[in-house]
């Protein structure tokens, strides 16, 4: 297992579309245990395949509170089938916009089918912060970061500070 870099915004993968996993297998499975690391280490409560480089459609999640109840989730290609019609607004973060939170309206409740790790087709029914963060996750396989739910003028200064941040970490 490995801790990957996990890139941050403005960067081209981040905005591109990640592609269906077409098997599930040793390859898969060893992304899934180097994104749950990598989440964990960062620390985070969920991460998606395209924040470590990776333009395929796999997502890691972990809403415990701590190591003592721990319950990781891996979907490989995941499906919103239901949304519910009332929203829910939630101050988001982001591995990827560190140090950025603004209110995002989500739906509340969603049904999401999914591949499991061994291939498996699955379905489940998140609410709460579960339903906000898988949201959160699936964005980021079709290149949309939650500031791209905000208006252009809060985007753009939250763009610039973090360009501004990597210029004076001599990073660009
Ligand atoms: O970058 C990511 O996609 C992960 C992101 C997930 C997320 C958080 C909040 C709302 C929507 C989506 C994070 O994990 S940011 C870090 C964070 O929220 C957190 C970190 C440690 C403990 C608790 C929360
Ligand atoms: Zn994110």
């Amino acid at each position: 297992m490995a801790v990957l870099p996990i890139l941050t915004a403005p960067n081209p993968i981040l905005k591109s579309k990640a592609k269906r996993v077409e098997t599930v297998d040793d390859r898969i499975r060893g992304l899934v245990a180097d994104m749950l690391e990598t989440m964990y280490k960062a620390p985070g409560i969920g991460l998606a395949a395209p924040q470590v480089g990776v333009l395929e459609r796999v997502v890691v999640l972990d809403i415990g509170k701590t190591e003592e109840t721990r319950n990781p989730m891996a979907l490989i290609n995941p499906e919103i089938v239901w949304v519910s019609e009332a929203d829910n607004t939630y101050e988001e973060g982001c591995l990827s916009v560190p140090e950025h939170y603004s209110n995002v309206v989500r739906p509340a409740e969603v049904k999401v089918r999914y591949l499991d790790k061994e291939g498996a087709s699955r379905e489940f029914h998140a609410v709460g912060l579960l339903a906000t963060v898988v949201q959160h996750e699936m964005d980021h396989l079709d290149g949309v970061l939650f500031i791209d739910h905000l208006s252009s003028l809060k985007r753009n200064m939250i763009l610039r500070k973090l360009l501004k941040t990597r210029k004076e970490m001599g990073e660009a």
